[in-house]
């Protein structure tokens, strides 16, 4: 285990061990719901983990990269596909969310308003969400709208840990500053977790911190 990894496991609230980890993650993951609406959630259950960020930075890759399928979240061809807040139930321990991206500027205003108050309204009242995965493309680093996000998240109390994705397309050299970048972005704010996992679906490079992570929120 590299020493990142190490530091990342010596955060977790729970120790997983890594077989626990690894049979979490390949076993079933099913889609439960779809909501369109801010009162059209289902019922909180099961501890939940969001995955938020801005359109096209990597979502639904990263869900189905985590879980090892190729389409069980639907990636887009087109930035702002998402538009639908869906759960997935993963091995009847832990729910995952993949949310409408925020801060694409294409999107009529007023749609993207009533995305920002859907996803708002949920973030800010689900008691069971443990955790946000706030994603950052490695490429273009952390823009004045995940700030905003971050305002928010530290001001619900909502703990989120910060994820770069993409990383395969930086050279090692950029991919340092990217990180250091976002992990001073991000020291600022009190609901960042003090870890940043660096991802690339593409690769399936950076996933197995983030599944332990991800795990340690599981319900037995
Ligand atoms: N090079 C590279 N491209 C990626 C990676 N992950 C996702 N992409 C591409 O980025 C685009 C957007 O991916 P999505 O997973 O749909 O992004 P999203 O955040 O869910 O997008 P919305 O739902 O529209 O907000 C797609 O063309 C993906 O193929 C990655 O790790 N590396
Ligand atoms: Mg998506």
């Amino acid at each position: 285990m590299s020493e990142e990894d190490e530091h990342a496991q010596s955060l977790n609230e729970r120790k997983v061990d890594p077989e626990e980890v690894r049979k979490l993650f390949a076993g079933e993951c099913t889609f439960f719901w779809g909501a369109s609406r801010k009162d059209g959630l289902p019922p909180p259950g099961l501890p939940e983990t969001a995955f938020a960020g801005r359109s096209n930075v990597g979502k639904s890759s990263l869900i189905n990269a985590l879980t090892g399928r190729k389409a069980l979240a639907r990636v887009s061809q087109t930035p702002g596909r998402t538009r639908e807040i869906n759960f997935f139930n993963l091995g009847g321990r832990l729910t995952l969310v993949d949310l409408p991206g925020y801060g694409y500027a294409k999107a009529s205003k007023e749609l993207a308003a009533e995305w920002q108050d859907m996803i708002f309204a949920y973030l800010r009242g689900r008691p069971t969400l443990k955790r946000v995965v706030l994603l950052i493309d490695a490429r273009r680093g952390v823009m004045p709208v995940d700030h905003a996000v971050m305002d928010l998240l530290d001001r619900a109390a909502v703990s989120y840990c910060p994820v770069l994705t993409k990383t395969d397309t930086l050279a090692p050299y950029e991919r340092d500053s990217a990180r250091a970048e976002v992990e001073a972005a991000t020291r600022k704010h009190v609901a960042a977790y003090p870890v940043l996992f660096a991802t690339s679906s593409l690769k399936a490079s950076g996933l197995d911190s983030l599944k332990a992570h991800l795990a340690a929120l599981a319900a037995p």
